[in-house]
């Protein structure tokens, strides 16, 4: 008999589910008890977890490296290349935009916040906002060891695009080199489904230790704040992005959504569009259908400089901050809010947390009182985990229609439903 061989998503679902049982169960049985604390929360569940976290990011350095150079060489037409560069810094620019103005406006109508909410020990720092400049200049490798050492995406993009463009124009030497980068990518990405067997057991830790630490309570007075983000986020993934998929590219949204489910499980569990950034990848060419030379340059770019999720918390929090301390917004203000998120978003890798330092520079760019981020910073880390969801899949819908715009796409693969399933 044909055994019932469970799916990654369903052995994902049932990890996240087991462990936030498992989580609950020792919170409510022992409470406050040292010995969970010590050697479950920070022992057992932290080492898993950063294991399972720690050996996805292993991979994006080389990856986005690899796969990139093996996607630029083989787009020898430096025309192609600046149309699929502009067509993507574009289409992220307007889904931000889309996303911190749904935020802005939802916020400013359900009015989550007042002056009740002020409490005396509030304190948080902030740092500066980059300026377009430093931004721009920040782009390119003083030393590309470096920015690989450093993780730096933006300089290890502009480098791979360079390197790779190069190969294409060193005649036959260059499909030697090509070559060598193709198998290269055909072994990253099988390292990249190896690790993704492990998720299960990662997301279990992950999603334990997260049941143990996050109490009811922190929800308190941000209730209406947690449930304005979250509803924003789930208008902009399940309305926003459907209809920008159906009205660009024409595919349907519903099988979209289905073969973006282990990707958003990912980005959840790990709160980092980075970590995630390896299996955003392989779903993309193996199960979306897109070629590689798309996927590779938008998906690492969008990681980094595209982050709608992170824009509608931002949007809504500086709204609520805003009303907690009774400060009213002109529109200016708000035209500085969408900017300098834009700008803070540009120069940040997407990791945990990311979104509420750059919205420390937001407050502080637009004179709003900074420390109203200790309101917030409580039901920081599951809002976190949703909006990178939210990032990972605005990354994916540009790259779907983008590669069809380019027809670096393989439509029968994206109707395949048993298209690239995680295997050995
Ligand atoms: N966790 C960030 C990401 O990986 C998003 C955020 O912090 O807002 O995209």
């Amino acid at each position: 008999t044909q055994s019932y061989k469970l799916g990654l998503t369903a052995k994902i679902l049932i990890g996240m589910g087991a462990g936030i049982l498992f989580g609950l169960l020792l919170r409510n049985l022992f409470p406050g008890s040292e010995f969970i604390q010590n050697y479950i929360t920070d022992g057992f569940l932290h080492v898993i977890g950063t294991i399972f976290i720690s050996s996805l990011k292993m991979l994006v350095v080389p990856l986005v490296f690899i796969s990139l150079v093996c996607g630029t060489c083989s787009l020898s037409d430096p025309a192609k290349l600046g149309r699929l560069g502009g067509k993507t810094i574009a289409f992220y620019l307007f889904t931000t935009a889309i996303a911190l103005s749904l935020a802005i406006l939802t916020a400013v109508l359900i009015h989550p916040g007042n002056a009740s909410m002020v409490t005396e020990n509030m304190q948080y720092s902030a740092g500066d906002a980059p300026s377009l400049a430093e931004v721009l200049i920040g782009i390119v490798p003083t030393n590309p060891m470096k920015a690989m050492s450093e993780g730096n995406m933006l300089q290890i993009i502009i480098f791979a695009v360079i390197f790779g463009f190069a190969i294409s124009h060193v005649g036959s030497k260059g499909k030697r080199v090509a070559a060598l980068f193709e198998d290269l990518n055909e072994v990253i990405m099988r390292v990249v489904t190896l690790i993704m067997l492990l998720a299960p057991y990662g997301v279990f830790a992950l999603m334990g230790k997260l049941a143990l630490t996050l109490g009811l309570e922190t929800f308190g007075s941000v209730v209406k704040y947690f449930f304005v983000v979250l509803t924003v986020l789930f208008v902009h993934a399940f309305l926003v992005y459907p209809l920008l998929l159906k009205l660009f590219s024409g595919l349907s949204p519903l099988t979209f959504i289905r073969k973006m489910r282990d990707v958003q499980l990912f980005a959840f569990s790990t709160a980092s569009s980075n970590a995630t950034l390896p299996v955003t990848i392989e779903t993309a060419e193996h199960r979306l259908g897109v070629d590689n030379k798309i996927a590779a340059f938008t998906l690492p770019l969008g990681a980094t400089i595209n982050m709608d999720g992170t824009a509608i918390m931002q949007g809504v929090a500086t709204v609520f901050i805003a009303q907690v301390f009774g400060i009213e917004l002109t529109i200016t203000d708000y035209i500085a809010v969408v900017v300098t998120a834009t700008l803070a978003s540009i120069g940040t890798a997407g990791v945990p947390g990311v979104g509420l330092i750059m919205l420390a520079m937001v407050l502080n760019q637009v004179g709003l009182p900074v420390e109203g981020i200790a309101l917030i910073i409580g039901v920081d880390r599951l809002l976190d985990m949703v909006r990178t969801a939210v990032n990972v899949t605005g990354d994916t819908v540009a790259t779907v229609i983008i590669a069809k715009s380019e027809g670096e796409f393989n439509e029968a693969t994206f109707m395949d439903p048993k298209a690239g399933k995680a295997t050995l």
